[in-house]
């Protein structure tokens, strides 16, 4: 089986997949392009929706950063195990999706001053009780966030707090917020790391991207 994700240089809508490739141990081309490479790529039909991410498994043409996401947890078992479970898989990872714009929209428009009120003061608190109390209600917080193995609610939760609030020296200012607002999800994010030495490793030698 041969897979290639092709993406930007960013973590944005493709690290969530490069990170259960990579907890997986499933070998992957990472397949970085460059914004000066796209619109060529684009305009000569690279990619079904003309975006990426796209993900190739042999001969099949994957597109939806979600929708990779999904396909590869189902493909290796980090499934829900009822309805009701994979519906606090789904409204989880809908709520990152609703974060992640957010923050994305602020970002892009170079509203850097009220990125971080968002970050540190408002909306990044408000939503880390949120998660914090999805997490706490599953095993009082102290495992994954739904029923007792991972699922794309871990894999997303995770992407988004370790990208956003605490790589690339990031922990240094949000430090204090992510403690006070959402202490159990800090610790998720730390018992992750060391229950998966690949992502530790992969994380540790990535490209360092903005976003
Ligand atoms: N809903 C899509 C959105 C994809 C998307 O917005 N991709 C952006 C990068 S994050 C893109 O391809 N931008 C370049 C373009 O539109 O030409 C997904 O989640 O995959």
């Amino acid at each position: 089986m041969a897979i290639t994700l092709h993406y930007f240089d960013l973590y944005a809508r493709g690290e969530t997949s490069r990170i259960i490739l990579h907890y997986n141990g499933t070998e992957f081309t990472d397949h970085r392009i460059s914004f000066e490479e796209w619109p060529n790529l684009r305009d000569n039909g690279f990619s079904e929706f003309s975006e990426l991410p796209q993900m190739e498994i042999d001969n099949l043409k994957l597109v939806q950063s979600h929708c990779i996401s999904r396909y590869l947890c189902q493909k290796f078992g980090y499934v829900p195990k009822n309805h009701i479970d994979e519906y606090y898989v789904e409204s989880i990872c809908d709520l990152k999706e609703d974060i992640y714009r957010h923050f994305a929209n602020l970002t892009f428009s170079g509203n850097f001053e009220q990125l971080e009120e968002d970050m540190q003061e408002t909306a990044m608190p408000w939503w880390l009780r949120k998660i914090e109390a999805r997490l706490v209600r599953n095993q009082n917080g102290d495992g994954w966030f739904v029923g007792s193995n991972p699922t794309r609610a871990d894999f997303e939760i995770f992407q988004l707090i370790y990208d956003y609030l605490i790589c690339n020296e990031k922990e240094n200012t949000y430090k204090m917020m992510l403690e006070t607002n959402a202490p159990k999800v800090k610790a998720f994010v730390k018992r992750f790391l060391e229950g998966s030495p690949r992502v530790a490793g992969y994380l540790s030698t990535r490209p360092v991207c903005f976003f």
